[in-house]
């Protein structure tokens, strides 16, 4: 983040392996991570993509979701990416089994269509904290816990829209950093659906980047 003087995610959700490497390489000089759903992109190339992100210095996100018994996610697990997203639902064995392999986890605390009133975050934050070299943070729509080390991401981000007419609930960038302490924003079709991908990434790198500033500056007053 500091490197790249970014907090921005950008979500890639396309079908098309070309389509999702030429986005790739139009955000990638704004962007600290990018996220991908591997298992809609029809001829998937991860090796091709890891070239990109070695190029512009971003980290590989699989949004995988793994929710099943430690045998299944094993099996499920994208060995490729920096990080992959994992449910608690099936419980910390899962989580264990995954930190003998892989090499970071965000566990999904809170997603933006629902929330359970903080119920999963306790748990998430126990399981993160007993997996601390695993975990490397939360996907969640507010911080939580403090002091604590970990990476507060959320999805469900936009500056100009509130709903996709399909169930998804957006929050402003400046919310959701300022406000509710959050420190990667992952934006999506607000950027790879944009006129112009490019102004828009670098449009919400900019907002997220000083907002993110904002509350460092306020917390040191
Ligand atoms: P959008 O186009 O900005 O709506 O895309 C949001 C992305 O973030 C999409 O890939 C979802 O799978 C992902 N997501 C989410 O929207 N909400 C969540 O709580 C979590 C992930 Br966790």
């Amino acid at each position: 983040m500091e490197r790249k003087r970014s907090n921005l995610c950008v979500a890639v959700d396309v079908t098309e392996n070309v389509e999702l490497l030429r986005v790739a390489n139009l955000v990638g000089p704004n962007i600290c991570m990018l996220k991908t759903h591997a298992d809609v992109v029809r001829d998937y190339d991860f090796e091709a993509l890891r070239a990109i992100a070695a190029k512009h210095d971003f980290l590989l996100f699989e949004d995988r979701k793994l929710a099943d018994v430690p045998h299944v996610v094993l099996l499920q697990h994208a060995t490729w990416a920096d990080v992959v997203s994992v449910h608690i639902v099936s419980g910390e064995a899962s989580v264990k089994a995954l930190s003998n392999i892989g090499k970071g986890a965000f566990l999904v605390a809170e997603m933006s269509t629902y929330t359970d009133g903080g119920t999963t975050q306790k748990e998430a934050l126990r399981i993160g904290l007993e997996n601390g070299e695993y975990v490397s943070g939360f996907i969640c729509q507010g911080r939580f816990s403090d002091g604590d080390g970990f990476v507060y991401c959320a999805a469900g981000v936009s500056a100009d829209k509130k709903f996709d007419g399909l169930g998804q609930v957006y929050t402003h960038p400046q919310e959701l950093i300022v406000d509710r302490g959050i420190d990667v924003i992952i934006v999506g079709r607000s950027i790879t659906h944009a006129k112009d991908v490019v102004d828009a990434a670098r449009y919400y790198k900019e907002m997220g980047w000083l907002a993110y500033l904002k509350r460092c500056k306020d917390l040191l007053n």
